[in-house]
């Protein structure tokens, strides 16, 4: 996401947004006590409730709000831009300390980070990213390498066609994420620079949809593929509601998922390890929704005026089906 080009502009980002926290520290002006500081408010305007993942990291950043003793404003988008566009507004007008989104898709987003910019209140990404030409608009992204969760898929599938002694072509269907989603975008690209390096005679993505990160979209798109494309052997999710909505189709078209059409996806939601663990997926690669933690420290960073890093990764592993049982009991989300 970040090349190195790309990372030196951010750097100089980061010490104008930084500058941009101190000032609104500065003029914040809204200590209460000599050298005390007020309780921080923290606007958040959250994607929607599309996935078991997204429930997930909703929970994770109020409880971790809470936790924290943050005066948080929290709003859900129902997926729509125009609606998020509207809630960072509303927390300008609130003269809230610290923006956080989820940016349900990467464009569209300079004109009201401007408006942010210009009130002095410094945004936080999380989750998703933003394609913008102003590395000022926002200070940090806490969030997953989408691109490698990509690659990770394929080079999981890899395994997966192995040991399921997989012989001759291996025809991909891909449900793909919301439509312009960082997400969806990334992890295509990543799924296809494996496959175009390592597998360009053998693997082939024939059909490929969004079902916009929902169970029923996935169901939906999946009935679809198996019309469209019956001899498909391999389906790559973007994430594990999807797989589960598809799984449905799958079985309804009277195949077995996880025998007669591999299933490989992304998240690693509770659900998707009992579809793991009932042999119906083959394997997940995690992308970690427990974001809440990490995005309070750094709100507190920024309100103090602190620099800190352009993009705060986390912590993911890659689940093979073998090993869901034994992980099931520990899944946090
Ligand atoms: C990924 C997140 C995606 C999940 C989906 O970080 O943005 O959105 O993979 C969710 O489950 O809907």
């Amino acid at each position: 996401m970040l090349n190195r080009r790309n990372f030196l502009t951010a750097a100089i980002g980061v010490a104008a947004a930084g500058t941009l926290a101190a000032c609104a520290k500065e003029d914040g002006g809204s200590s209460t006590s000599s050298g005390g500081s007020k309780t921080i408010t923290l606007g958040f305007s959250q994607v929607g409730s599309e996935s078991g993942w997204r429930s997930a990291n909703t929970d994770s950043v109020k409880s971790a709000a809470k936790e924290a003793g943050y005066n948080l404003k929290f709003s859900d988008a129902q997926q729509k831009q125009e609606n998020q566009i509207s809630a960072i507004r509303s927390y300008i007008a609130q003269k809230v300390d610290v923006i956080a989104f989820s940016p349900v898709v990467v464009t569209g987003w300079d004109a009201v980070l401007k408006e942010a910019k210009a009130a002095k209140i410094p945004v936080v990404l999380t989750d998703r990213s933003v394609e913008t030409s102003d590395q000022s608009l926002y200070v940090t992204l806490v969030g997953s390498d989408f691109t490698d969760e990509g690659r990770r898929a394929a080079r999981i599938l890899e395994k997966v066609l192995t040991k399921a002694g997989h012989k001759g072509a291996v025809k991909i269907a891909q449900l793909e994420g919301t439509t312009g989603a960082a997400p969806a975008i990334e992890r295509a690209k990543g799924f296809k620079e494996v496959m175009d390096a390592d597998h360009a005679d053998d693997w082939k993505i024939v059909v490929s949809q969004t079902g916009d990160f929902t169970r029923a979209g996935g169901k939906q798109v999946m009935a679809a593929f198996l019309q469209s494309n019956p001899d498909v052997n391999v389906l790559f999710a973007h994430n594990d509601d999807m797989a589960i909505g598809a799984i449905q189709s799958i079985e309804a078209a009277g195949k077995k998922p996880g025998k007669d059409i591999l299933i490989v996806s992304i998240d690693g939601v509770k659900d998707g390890f009992v579809a793991m663990s009932e042999g119906k997926i083959n394997a997940i690669v995690e992308c970690n929704p427990l974001l809440g933690p990490q995005l309070m420290d750094v709100v507190k960073k920024v309100k103090n005026g602190e620099s800190v890093e352009r993009w705060i990764k986390t912590k993911e592993g890659d689940y093979m089906q073998d090993q869901a049982k034994a992980a099931l009991p520990s899944r946090k989300y």
